[in-house]
């Protein structure tokens, strides 16, 4: 620090900071728009953004209850990959990353996305035999996708456990090179910003209270800013999408349940992947802070607080340090909740609802961050040509009632 003291720094960053430009407006609510969005979390606001640039719709309103970046897309361990079962899910989510590898270039924002592979652990034979069916899968749809044995693991990961003394001992893994992670709250900023450069009025700390219907069609939403009329309504409202649909009379087969998380203190770079086990339980990446990340199983009750408790710090630690022993003397600073929408076959419903004109995005669970652009993308097709684009299509709510089912619980990779 030569020309510039410490003081001068933080005087030029206050200076600075005061004089940041918003990054999007702060309009009050118009009487009525073509299409409004409820909730302003990633997938949301990212619905927003194609409904503008890729449909040329841009009188469209996202209401969000909280600030931007204040639900799941700002409380999530970011945690991105395309590594799932079933030909429709490989297809979405992989459209997903596809859209991520170009995301931070289109969106001129840095996502910090991060392709740092993921490794998914097996610790018994049914896990081993699970992964190599999901690799096979995978494969088979163009997925970079591979297996790995505990001594490839090692060189991969060098502070991970794989003595065969270990009480699960790592018997294999699964590894997505392309995999990884991206700095969750940017997401939501980035899409944000250019949704209303687009045009899109973002209409922060306003609840939607009600949805308003003119007899089979929705016509607008009740807000605590009052009533916006609408043609077109999506919900996008993770953690509440079913107490959002029933406003508009609709029951959704979604269970709500808390999903914990939590850093440690910042420590010099050790992890330099991503390492997931649904047997001994957590998943850790490490933050460009220097944090160890990780997270939890969903907890086992429906809730709509967001707390989180001692005792998934407790397990989340034991099985942190079983994978990792190096950490057992590492402090922990911060741990969260969220709360996170499951459907019962581990995948989301996107589509049209018999009430014409409101539409729903919903029940990504605890893997919805991934799906970010994908969901958005696909959801905008839906809600601008009213048809389903090919990628929602098998996830209609229809499916809870034909049975076709996308049971996606083993590529979940986090226990429900
Ligand atoms: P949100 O950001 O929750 O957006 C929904 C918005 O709707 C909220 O801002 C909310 O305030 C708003 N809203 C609700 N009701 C109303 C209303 N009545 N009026 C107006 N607004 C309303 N996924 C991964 O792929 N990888 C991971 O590593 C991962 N880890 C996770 C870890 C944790 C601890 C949690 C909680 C989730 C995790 N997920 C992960 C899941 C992922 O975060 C969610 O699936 C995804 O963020 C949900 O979509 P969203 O971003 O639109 O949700
Ligand atoms: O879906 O990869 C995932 C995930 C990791 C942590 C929570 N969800």
């Amino acid at each position: 620090m030569t020309k510039y003291s410490i003081f001068s720094l933080l005087r030029h960053a206050r200076h600075h900071h005061e004089k940041w430009p918003r990054a999007w407006r702060s309009p009050e609510p118009k009487g009525s728009y073509d299409v409004v969005i409820i909730g302003g979390g990633g997938h949301g606001l990212a619905t927003a953004y194609y409904l503008a640039k890729e449909h040329g719709i841009t009188n469209v309103a996202v209401v969000e209850k909280g600030h931007i970046g204040s639900g799941n897309v700002g409380r999530n361990t970011t945690i991105v990959r395309s590594n799932y079962l079933w030909d429709e899910s490989a297809a979405i989510y992989e459209k997903s990353l596809k859209l991520w590898e170009g995301l931070s270039q289109e969106l001129n924002f840095n996502l910090m996305f991060s392709q740092r592979g993921v490794l998914n652990l097996a610790h018994n034979q049914h896990d081993l035999r699970e992964l190599a069916r999901r690799v096979n899968a995978n494969r088979l749809n163009g997925i970079d996708s591979e297996i790995l044995s505990p001594e490839q693991i090692k060189a991969f990961c060098p502070i991970l456990n794989t003595s065969p003394a270990a009480r699960y001992p790592v018997l294999g893994a699964s590894l997505q090179r392309r995999g990884g992670t991206a700095r969750h709250d940017a997401v939501a900023w980035g899409f944000a910003r250019a949704a209303d450069a687009l045009g899109v009025d973002i209409i922060e700390n306003c609840e939607v209270t009600g949805i308003r219907r003119a007899d089979d069609r929705a016509a607008g939403v009740e807000t605590t800013k009052g009533f916006i009329k609408a043609q077109k309504i999506g919900a996008v409202a993770a953690g509440h999408s079913s107490v959002v649909a029933a406003m508009a009379g609709l029951r959704l087969p979604i269970e709500s349940h808390p999903l914990q998380a939590m850093v440690s203190e910042p420590i010099k770079p050790v992890l330099h992947t991503v390492v997931m086990s649904t047997t001994v339980h957590v998943y850790i990446s490490q933050s460009d802070r220097g944090e160890l990340v990780m997270g939890a199983g969903i907890d086992g009750f429906t809730s709509y607080a967001q707390r989180s408790g001692l005792s998934t710090i407790e397990e989340m630690s034991a099985a942190c340090i079983e994978m990792f022993p190096i950490t057992s003397r590492l402090r922990m600073l911060r741990q969260w909740a969220g709360i996170v929408d499951v459907c019962p076959d581990a995948s989301p419903i996107i589509g049209m609802t018999p009430i014409k004109g409101f539409y729903i995005n919903c029940g990504w669970g605890t893997g919805g961050f991934k799906a970010t652009p994908g969901s958005g993308w696909a959801f905008a097709h839906t809600i601008a040509e009213d048809r389903p684009h090919p990628l929602a299509e098998p996830f209609a709510l229809e499916r809870f009632s034909s049975g076709r089912l996308i049971d996606e619980h083993g590529a979940a990779a986090v226990a429900h």
